[in-house]
């Protein structure tokens, strides 16, 4: 598996940014890759977050495995968590859904205001997670309008910005922010197949390797279909997408570092199905496990 890790100065200046304007802050909602749920959030979030209600956003539904996203949100929902599935790029009622989430969120304290006679003001809420996961499309989906700029590359917002979004709702954009150790090599390697870790800095061919390993794992039979090998070793399944898609060398070798990026950029745009790189545990599995 290979190691991927990026901590780069400006993320380390907007957490600290970020933890200061909690202050200001009602509520969090926090985006999560409706793809890799676990890997796509934030333990530095706990930390920061200072007890502040949280909504959970799974976002890039259209692209994510749609049984799988239906049991992430009932496993996300337990011990009363909020959490939203929302596709922000076709579903036309996603900023209204979210909306009506932070207000029910809210709705304790403003109910309160409300019977000492003060009108409640918009809900403050930060936006935050990984690089790439669609924080700016959120709040311009929910602003009618592109407020902010959203671009396919992590890192394109890199400062902290109020938007008053709706009139019940303003919220905070803010850059995509990763954490300075991955747990494990498998959450780097998910984060970097997904496109929310720099691709220079990537080994891009190991990256695949990964991501290919996961894909047999979990949906078997899925890149054979695809790719037409029934190739299992990841560095031959490689050559076998380059075989394909006719990425060879002069000499008529396998460009297998070509079809590694080809391979990235398909999977990224799910382009070989609505695929989840992490699987939700079986609800009943610990009770079928004893
Ligand atoms: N298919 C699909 N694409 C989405 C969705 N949400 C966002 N995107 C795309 O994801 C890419 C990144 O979106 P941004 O809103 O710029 O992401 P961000 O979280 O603000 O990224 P940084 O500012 O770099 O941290 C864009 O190309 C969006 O069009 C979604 O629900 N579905
Ligand atoms: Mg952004």
């Amino acid at each position: 598996m290979v190691k991927v890790q990026w901590y780069p100065g400006h993320m380390e200046k907007a957490r600290r940014q970020m933890t200061e304007r909690l202050k200001a802050v009602d509520l969090i909602i926090e985006l999560r890759d409706a793809r890799i749920p676990e890997a796509s959030t934030n333990p530095m979030l706990n930390m920061m977050a200072q007890g502040k209600p949280r909504l959970i956003v799974l976002a890039k539904t259209d692209m994510a495995d749609p049984v799988q996203t239906e049991k992430w949100v009932r496993a996300l929902r337990k011990d009363n968590q909020s959490c939203l599935a929302v596709d922000l790029m076709r579903d036309s009622s996603a900023g209204k859904k979210i909306i009506r989430e932070a207000l029910v969120l809210m709705k304790p304290k403003r109910d309160k205001q409300r019977a000492r006679g003060i009108n409640p003001r918009a809900v403050r809420a930060m936006a935050c997670g990984i690089p790439n996961v669609g924080k700016s499309t959120m709040i311009n989906r929910i602003a009618g309008k592109n407020t902010v700029k959203a671009a396919d590359k992590p890192g394109v917002t890199r400062s902290l910005t109020w938007i008053h979004a709706d009139p019940q709702l303003e919220l905070l954009d803010t850059p995509g922010v990763l954490w300075p150790k991955f747990d494990d090599e498998m959450t780097g390697s998910l984060l970097a197949a997904l496109g929310s870790i720099n691709d220079d800095i990537l080994d891009r061919k190991m990256i695949a390797m990964d991501a290919i390993h996961v894909i047999q794992d979990l949906y078997p039979g899925k890149l054979e279909e695809i790719y037409e090998s029934g190739e299992v070793n990841p560095n031959g399944m490689l050559k076998a997408i380059a075989a394909k898609r006719r990425c060879l060398r002069e000499n008529g070798e396998a460009d297998t570092k070509r079809a590694a990026e080809l391979f990235l950029t398909e999977l990224r745009h799910a382009r070989l199905g609505r695929l989840s790189l992490e699987h939700a545990k079986d609800e009943n599995s610990e009770e079928n496990a004893e």
